[in-house]
């Protein structure tokens, strides 16, 4: 259940919307004439299409309007476009890539976030809630050899679903690292397990789901942004066996490769579980 621990959509939306901004990707556009003709043609094409196959009214089309404006002034733009559209960019643009498999980003990643040594326990509160989990692996190429000078990073929600920097009351790099590997390529990452996460409902995106007879879920989920020198990046999820919502997850973004193996501790002290990164040389 909501909490007003949790804010609103449009805090958590202003915010995403502000720092895809300030990420630079918005003064780095570079996409030629050619492209730009040609893909807003089709893009175009394809609403006035759905115009004509299904006889839109005025009506529809000004609750259409009103609603397009609305995703603006709630500043999701970037949860609307990371949910419904970003699992065909990102299948598109890994089509030909070897080695461990991604998955979309989403709006939440903040990069800068505090660097570790492995093993690395990542920033939590005393006596913070839920599973402990520890997650180790290894790096190696795709030959089997293990990559040196590799860097995980993660980020994820806490065992009630909300994301630091995007909620309010939570400390700014709450589960939120960039793990250094060793020399063989091996890490060590204490963490907890996130809850599932259910995107926001007071703003034009949960308007739409509301209004369409929808779900807001996402299955429980970590993100994951793996580098190595020299080798191309993999930016992807991992998630939990059994979650309700990995079989319609509202973000399309999940994949069975991506489906982690959790094991109670020897130690008694919650989860482990391992998963390991073939990176494809650049
Ligand atoms: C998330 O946490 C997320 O991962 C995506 C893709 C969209 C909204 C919230
Ligand atoms: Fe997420």
């Amino acid at each position: 259940s909501r909490t007003e621990n949790e804010g609103t959509a449009v805090e958590a939306g202003s915010k995403a919307t502000e720092r895809f901004a300030a990420s630079g990707k918005l003064s780095r556009v570079d996409v030629s004439k050619e492209r730009v003709s040609l893909l807003a043609g089709a893009l175009i094409k394809a609403a006035n299409d759905i115009v004509v196959e299904h006889q839109v009214t005025y009506e529809e089309y000004n609750a259409l309007k009103a609603w397009l404006i609305k995703v603006g002034t709630d500043g999701e733009w970037p949860l609307f476009l990371d949910v419904w559209l970003e699992h065909t960019i990102e299948d598109v643009n890994s089509q030909d890539r070897p080695g461990t498999v991604g998955t979309i980003e989403g709006p939440y990643y903040v990069p800068g976030s505090p660097e570790l040594q492995t093993p690395a326990t990542v920033e939590m509160r005393d006596d913070e809630e839920g599973t402990p989990l520890r997650f180790t692996g290894q790096f190696t190429d795709t030959d089997g050899n293990p990559i040196q000078g590799a860097q995980v990073e993660i980020w994820h929600a806490d065992a009630a679903g909300f994301y630091s920097q995007y909620a309010p009351g939570m400390p700014e790099w709450l589960f939120r690292a960039t793990v250094k590997a060793s020399d063989d390529g091996r890490f060590e990452i204490n963490t907890m397990r996130p809850a599932p996460y259910q995107i926001p409902t007071d703003g034009a995106c949960g308007q739409l789901i509301n209004a369409a007879g929808w779900h807001a879920w996402r299955p429980a989920h970590i993100h994951i942004k793996v580098s190595a020198p020299g080798y191309e990046p993999v930016t992807q999820q991992l998630y939990f066996p059994g979650d309700p919502h990995n079989a319609d997850d509202i973000a399309s973004a999940v994949k069975p490769e991506l489906m982690l193996d959790p094991r109670p501790r020897t130690d008694g002290k919650g989860e482990e579980v391992v998963y390991d990164y073939v990176l494809a040389k650049q």
